[in-house]
């Protein structure tokens, strides 16, 4: 490292801990490259400003409509155009989201995340979804979908029905985007994210390691996601679930350490935002998983269903976080849904 190379990390190092929109590509690259160690030690002292590090928010989700997806994003299951041997089901009844929603949280979960596999949702459908996020939230989780691509109109309708967060995904950087995805554009995604946004819903939104892509790729993403004009509220980190049939089935699997190193930077980039270690849990070890807390990482689905894929058995993370001295996040007063009881009523089976 030269003498100008070590003034400008230390420029960089004393600010973290900033919320910061203004990131430069160079920064976050820089970040990147520093070594392990520092950068681990600096994202868990960003960490530590804004959370506490043994708390960790429980997510639990549900395919409330399966399969069958016009889309060809080639890591998912869902699209039609890929022989993934998937059984299509239609949108669920209220009735049995509900079912799943009352045992998710009894289980400990605080947000209930509904997804559906469509390029958009039709008017009739977001009618159904309305109430199955008021039913949610009437029952004091918080809520979250995932449907596609929305209107402005749609975002807004979603919103008066309390729906406290939306996923949408930018997966990659723009550039490897179009590898992945053809039947959108990435404008396509950060135009749903800004009507979400605009109509007043938090947002989560990250990505998936593995798509085929470079460090280049997981720098650019961050860097998107951290010059949004606000920070998303979740941010995801996915590592791909490889599906039989689908077009990166066999693609290579990211190195534990470079997941690790990709939570860190996300978290001293968005320090306020929950950053998920979110899905490919199951083919991780407790060590990957333990320094992925210790790199920032404080949220989880919890429940042994992805959507249509498979997450460590209850049974074992309830160990992971005995073992790590993890309890599960309350929910914040002030995004508790108005008929909750008490936050900490929601901490049980998770809880040590
Ligand atoms: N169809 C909607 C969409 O794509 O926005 C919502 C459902 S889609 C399944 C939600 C997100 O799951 C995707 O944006 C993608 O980031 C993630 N995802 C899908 N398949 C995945 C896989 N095999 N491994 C990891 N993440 C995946
Ligand atoms: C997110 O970033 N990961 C979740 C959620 N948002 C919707 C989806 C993971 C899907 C994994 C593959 C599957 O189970 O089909
Ligand atoms: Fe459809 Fe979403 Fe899967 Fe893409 S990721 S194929 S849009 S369900």
């Amino acid at each position: 490292m030269t003498r100008s190379d070590a003034v400008r990390s230390a420029t960089l190092v004393d600010r973290l801990g900033a919320v910061r929109t203004d990131w430069t590509l160079d920064e976050v690259r820089e970040l990147f490259a520093l070594p392990f160690s520092d950068l681990i030690y600096h994202a868990q002292r960003v960490h530590r400003l804004y959370f506490d590090p043994n708390q960790v928010q429980i997510s639990t989700l549900l395919s409330i409509k399966t399969g069958a997806c016009p889309e060809d994003c080639s890591y998912c299951s869902q699209s039609i155009r890929f022989e993934t041997g998937l059984k299509s089901e239609p949108l669920m009844d209220l009735g049995d989201v509900m079912e799943k929603a009352r045992a998710a949280k009894a289980n400990g979960a605080t947000r209930f995340c509904m997804g559906a596999a469509y390029r958009s949702p039709k008017p009739k459908q977001l009618a159904q979804i309305v109430e199955m996020i008021k039913g949610v939230r009437a029952m004091g989780m918080e809520t979250c979908v995932t449907l596609g691509m929305l209107t402005p109109e749609q975002a807004h309708q979603l919103k008066d029905a309390g729906l406290d967060y939306y996923n949408h995904n930018l997966d990659t950087s723009e550039s490897h985007y179009k590898k992945v995805i053809t039947t959108r554009t990435y404008q396509d995604r950060l135009d749903t994210l800004e009507a979400v946004r605009n109509a007043g819903i938090n947002v989560c939104c990250g990505g998936i390691l593995g798509l085929g892509e470079k460090e280049q790729d997981r720098a650019e993403l961050l860097h998107t996601l951290a010059t949004l004009p606000q920070h998303p509220d979740s941010v995801p980190i996915n590592q791909l679930m490889q599906v039989p049939g689908t077009p990166l089935y066999g693609a290579e699997k990211p190195d534990g350490l470079d997941f690790v190193r990709v939570i860190a930077v996300a978290r001293l980039l968005m320090p306020k935002a929950h950053v998920r270690l979110s899905a490919g849990r199951s083919g991780m070890s407790d060590e990957t998983q333990a320094l992925a807390f210790l790199a920032g990482a404080n949220s989880i689905f919890y429940g042994d269903k992805l959507l249509t894929t498979e997450n460590p058995e209850e049974d074992k993370d309830r160990q992971l976080f005995a073992k790590l001295g993890i309890t599960p996040e309350p929910l914040a007063e002030q995004s508790a849904p108005t008929c909750s009881r008490p936050a900490d009523q929601h901490q049980h089976a998770l809880a040590n």
